[in-house]
């Protein structure tokens, strides 16, 4: 290599440390706190800036979801139509197959996702179902889409038997602070989600973790969750935030809906936090304005679920989200170029 290349190489070195070394750990929630509580304009400035050091700020990666098992959940989580116990309407199902999912997916992808993520109402995977779902992850694979699954609580051996079939991220969520999960959920601990995100890790999956705002929960509480997930190890690669969608015959609806500003702050501090994260402004755009989206983007998220629906609620058609695209000058981000 000529002295220029390896001044060249050098420099890459460089910027590759320099970014690593802005991966934090140590966040407190006190400091979190003040980062929330900062100016709308300087949180919105800095998260920027976080943004544009690592990804192209018009890019945002599409995701599609299919529930390929549905309802009849025996978990008890106070947001979720999937619960048996709560009356939503939703029905329960059995596990579809492969030719129906793979079938969906091929859609999906000629609609412009580039990762398929799948979800199924249970509480845990049961091992008499691993083997159909590691043929569903090939099926997908196969259509050359990255593969997304959320199938509850997972043991050591069922997290290494889903990433010998090739799937590529778990979803699995943390939903809120350590002290409010209680308030939400009792049917399981925050620890069991914490074992399972841990083995989804040592099976060398990558990892989609995030919450929801909106459950009635405080500022501190939504700084709690995010010091949980920029804690970790390792960042998670994928961090949905999600908008809680009030459904009828769930505990918390009819709760007081979050102020739309303060769910892009809460975008905006998961930015700063964990830089080199794809951030999806997830569930809740349904019901949200074109200009609240766009402020999502410019505080840093860059990633949707696209498709006319969530698991079983509705999400923006295709025509709406293209017309926001041509808005705001967005473009779907390419497969595979993921990574900061
Ligand atoms: N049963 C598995 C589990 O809970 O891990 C996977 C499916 S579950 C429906 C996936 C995630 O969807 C939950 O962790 C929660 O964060 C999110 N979710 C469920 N219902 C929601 C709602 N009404 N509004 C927003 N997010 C919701
Ligand atoms: C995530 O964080 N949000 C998605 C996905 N991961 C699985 C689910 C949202 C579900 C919204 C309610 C429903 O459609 O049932
Ligand atoms: Fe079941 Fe998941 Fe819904 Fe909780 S969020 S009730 S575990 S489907």
């Amino acid at each position: 290599m000529d002295r220029e290349g390896l001044a060249a190489m050098n420099s890459l070195v460089d910027v590759q440390a320099s970014q690593q070394s802005d991966l934090r750990h140590d966040w407190s929630v006190a400091e979190v706190e003040a980062l929330f509580a900062l100016p709308f304009n300087d949180l919105i400035f800095q998260a920027q800036n976080v943004h544009r050091r690592r990804f192209d700020a018009n890019e945002v990666q599409m995701s599609t979801l299919l529930s390929i098992k549905t309802g009849g959940c025996a978990e008890d989580c106070a947001y979720c139509p999937q619960a048996a116990q709560y009356q939503t309407g939703v029905e329960a199902d059995k596990l579809m197959s492969v030719a129906k999912v793979v079938a969906e997916a091929k859609a999906a992808k000629d609609g412009g996702a580039s990762r398929y993520c799948m979800g199924a109402a249970w509480r845990e995977l049961k091992d008499r179902d691993v083997e159909a779902i590691c043929d569903i992850v090939k099926g997908v694979k196969d259509l050359g889409l990255e593969t997304c699954m959320t199938l509850g609580m997972l043991t050591g051996p069922q997290a290494d038997a889903l990433a010998g079939a090739g799937l590529d991220y778990y979803n699995h969520n943390i939903d809120t602070s350590p002290e409010y999960y209680g308030e939400i959920i009792t049917t399981r601990t925050y620890d069991d989600r914490l074992q399972t995100l841990d083995r989804v890790r040592s099976a060398g999956m990558k990892v989609c973790c995030g919450g929801i705002v909106g459950l009635g929960e405080g500022r501190r509480d939504r700084a709690g969750m995010l010091v949980t997930l920029a804690n970790m190890a390792e960042h998670p690669e994928s961090v949905p935030i999600n908008m809680l969608v009030q459904v009828e015959g769930t505990p918390l609806h009819g709760t007081d809906k979050l102020e739309p500003l303060e769910f892009v702050r809460t975008i905006a501090v998961a930015r700063i936090m964990m830089p080199a994260s794809m951030v999806r402004l997830s569930a809740g755009r349904e019901t949200m304005g074109d200009e609240i989206q766009a402020l999502a983007f410019l505080a840093g998220a860059n990633s949707i679920f696209c498709g006319p629906k969530l698991l079983t609620t509705a999400n923006p058609t295709q025509p709406r989200d293209e017309a926001l695209f041509d808005k705001l000058g967005l473009k779907p981000m390419p497969a595979h170029s993921h990574h900061a």
